[in-house]
């Protein structure tokens, strides 16, 4: 008698191989610094559509660090995502990752592997749990399918980065379908990390944003000037500034006339606004829409980052293999002020369970300066033949304010 394991190898076997080679469609290959929150419910923009479909919509965002992924697909379905992370041929380098999710037992579950094409000849895969522990994700069943949000760290993968390509597809298919075939190919279409973008500008127009700094702490204000260049005969009427998502509601809306361009053809918007003290913490979108008489509308979008007072900034050792010795390791970390004012607090570092932390004296720590920063090194006891990923735990107090950075450390 079969079993149920070779049953299902048979089913699977006279099953042709998936195709991957068809186009994938991308709404914008320009993918944008874009906070979501990894509950499972999708909010009102809070993610950017990279495929738009009726039934499988995929959408994709980042910010430094950390890659989003989401969509929504049918029940009864799985979803495979290849990522191909250097932007470079899914066949060619160790960049390759596949990422499966299904939907069981009322929550996604995710699982992913790599493919390390550097051998040309003979791409495989290659187990990659670091990558596996390095997603988070939610979801929610709804009566048109299945939701998935998902973070995806950079832990043994090329980093999320400004400027980064990736190449990226997304295949819905049945639960009994494998994807065994290393050496198949893949057709993926290209993407960027980008902090802007622009649809439907008008012809022989040109923007860049111009930022003091990127980044704002809720009850503070920013200020983001757009500057443009027309060379083009289509003149702008009005401009609709707002900030999308989680951002709406703790900060300014308005329209305005589009001002007039100058002799050389330059004109700027300012959006100035304060950001609400409930404001959530995440990277935002400022969406700028302008029509001209004819009706014709172009939007131009830039990123910029709701923070904490301070950003938590650790660095770890990277290339660790396990020892049968206890031994110590070397940190930092580095306390970056994301306001003009003094910012004084407690800094605490939680290793994880039978670690101890030594040489560390940042406890109370002052930064005088206007976004200055301060560097405070620490040693780490680790304990004997200890091996896998590891999370250290970093909490700053200031006064009632609570905030807490998750870093992880990977020991081969
Ligand atoms: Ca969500
Ligand atoms: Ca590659």
């Amino acid at each position: 008698m079969l079993s149920a394991l070779a049953f299902a190898c048979l089913l699977a076997q006279v099953r042709p191989p998936l195709d991957m080679s068809s186009r994938y469609d991308v709404v914008d290959p320009n993918r944008l610094a874009l906070t979501p929150m990894i509950d499972g419910r999708f909010d009102n923009e809070e993610w950017d559509v990279l495929h738009s479909s009726p039934t499988a919509p995929v959408f994709l965002q980042w910010e430094p660090g950390t890659l989003y992924l989401g969509g929504k697909f049918p029940v009864g379905k799985d979803v495979v995502f290849s990522l191909d992370m250097q932007g470079d041929g899914w066949l060619i380098g160790r960049d390759n990752v596949e990422v499966r999710v299904v939907w069981a037992d009322g929550a996604p579950k995710v699982s992913a592997r790599m493919l390390d094409a550097e051998n040309r000849n003979a791409p495989a895969w290659i187990f990659s749990p670091f990558v596996e522990a390095g997603i988070r994700s939610a979801g929610q069943l709804t009566p048109e399918g299945w939701n998935l949000e998902m973070a995806i760290q950079s832990v043994d993968l090329p980093p999320a980065v400004l400027g980064r390509t990736i190449g990226i597809r997304a295949d819905v298919l049945d639960p009994i379908d494998v994807t065994v075939e290393p050496y198949l190919p893949r057709r993926t279409s290209v993407v960027a990390l980008r902090w802007e973008r622009s649809r439907g500008l008008f012809s022989g127009m040109e923007w860049e944003p111009e930022y003091k700094v990127r980044s704002v702490t809720p009850g503070d204000s920013i200020r983001i000037r757009m500057n443009f260049l027309n060379r083009g005969s289509t003149i702008p009427l009005r401009a609709q500034m707002r900030t999308e998502g989680f951002g709406d509601g703790v900060t300014k809306a308005l329209t305005i006339p589009f001002p007039s361009f100058d002799r050389k053809g330059r004109a700027f918007l300012d959006y100035e606004t304060e950001v609400g003290r409930t404001a959530t913490r995440g990277y935002r979108v400022l969406r700028v829409n302008f029509n001209n008489e004819e009706g014709k509308e172009a939007i131009i979008q830039t990123s910029y980052k709701v923070a904490d007072s301070v950003d938590i900034e650790p660095t770890l050792p990277g290339d660790l293999v396990m020892v049968p010795d206890s031994r110590i390791i070397r940190g930092e970390v580095v306390l970056r002020s994301n306001t003009s004012r003094r910012v004084s607090g407690n800094l605490e570092i939680v290793p994880p369970e039978n670690w101890s932390v030594a040489k560390f004296k940042a406890n109370r720590f002052t930064i005088y300066h206007s976004r200055s920063q301060m560097k405070a090194p620490f040693e780490l006891i680790v304990p004997q033949n200890a091996r896998g990923l590891f999370s250290l735990r970093f909490n700053v107090t200031i006064g009632d304010q609570k905030f807490t950075r998750i870093a992880q450390l990977a020991i081969r």
